[in-house]
């Protein structure tokens, strides 16, 4: 069949047919996608079977809840971001922190406190860095923005982020801080290392068959937002990391790379009330005001919450 041929047979199956109440987004996305689809099986000669497989493997992959981890790994959500990017140019805004995927590992309902957090429960202190990370929020004209809402997360040194790992206590290494008068954050932590696929699950299974790995290196994910501004979701990527430039979710970019440097030095130990060496952090934030002119960058996904 040709393409005109099969959006006539999409349109008497799936437009012809209505007899309710349509919802007219809904069935413009279907019937281009079902169009897409049908084009898709010509031009490649798909199988019957094939086609089972496909069906089945999206049955799998969302019985395991990862369909999330798929849209990462296979760049959708990355261009998304790169969609998202391209709009705010057309829109004319300059300046702000670079965005980055949210990944599928967020949870809400992170302890809220202010001006600092400890975000380890302390079970991986006695074998992993300790982390400081500090930063400020500020406007795109350097402003400090006190108050605004920066929430955390991250993974523990096996790669692995709290609540998904149940062998973690709860909302470990989550935690919601909100800037101080000076729109100052800062969170105690340790070291994160970066998380791969789960080598046995529907995810990785596709990456196998694309010759592509999993991995993505170490980083720290934020959500910060501050009345009038435009939520902000980012991450920054450490310095470092062999996957640094080789992340499995692309999301790794210009502008969020962060070099975790060492400090030895007791004066500054005792400033943090550490009494060991630790690695060091800053990572501000430039948030860029809101208008109503402007695309949305509220993002309504499923997100567990604890
Ligand atoms: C992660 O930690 C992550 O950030 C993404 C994007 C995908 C899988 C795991
Ligand atoms: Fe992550």
């Amino acid at each position: 069949m040709n393409r005109q041929q099969i959006d006539v047979l999409i349109k008497q199956m799936n437009v012809d047919t209505a007899t309710g109440e349509v919802n007219p987004r809904i069935q413009q996305i279907i019937v281009r996608l079902l169009g897409d689809l049908f084009q898709a099986i010509e031009d490649l000669d798909i199988s019957q079977t094939e086609l089972w497989k496909g069906l089945e493997y999206l049955t799998d992959a969302g019985q395991a809840n990862e369909l999330g981890l798929l849209a990462a790994g296979l760049g959708l959500e990355h261009y998304l971001d790169l969609r998202a990017d391209e709009a705010d140019m057309k829109a004319g805004i300059v300046g702000g922190t670079p965005r980055t995927i949210e990944g599928p590992l967020y949870v809400a309902g992170a302890p809220e406190s202010i001006g600092f957090a400890r975000m380890d429960d302390g079970s991986e202190s006695t074998h992993v860095d300790t982390l400081i990370i500090e930063g400020v929020v500020k406007d795109t004209a350097g402003n400090l923005i006190p108050n605004a809402k920066v929430e955390i997360w991250h993974a523990n040194s096996l790669g692995n982020y709290s609540f998904f790992d149940k062998s973690q206590s709860d909302f470990n290494l989550r935690r919601t801080i909100i800037t101080d008068a000076n729109g100052q954050y800062i969170a105690q932590t340790t070291m994160p290392v970066g998380y791969g696929c789960p080598p046995e699950g529907t995810t990785q299974a596709v990456l196998n068959l694309l010759g592509r790995h999993g991995n993505r290196p170490s980083h720290v994910h934020y959500f910060v937002s501050a009345p009038n501004y435009r939520k902000l979701t980012t991450q920054f990527n450490i310095e470092g990391d062999k996957y640094l430039w080789d992340d499995f979710a692309f999301a790794t970019r210009d502008g969020l790379i962060a070099t975790a440097i060492d400090v030895t030095d007791p004066v500054e130990m005792a400033k943090y009330n550490l009494d060991q060496p630790f690695k060091k952090i800053t990572f501000n934030f430039e948030l860029v005001k809101d208008t109503n002119q402007l695309p949305s960058t509220e993002v309504d996904r499923r997100r567990a919450e604890a």
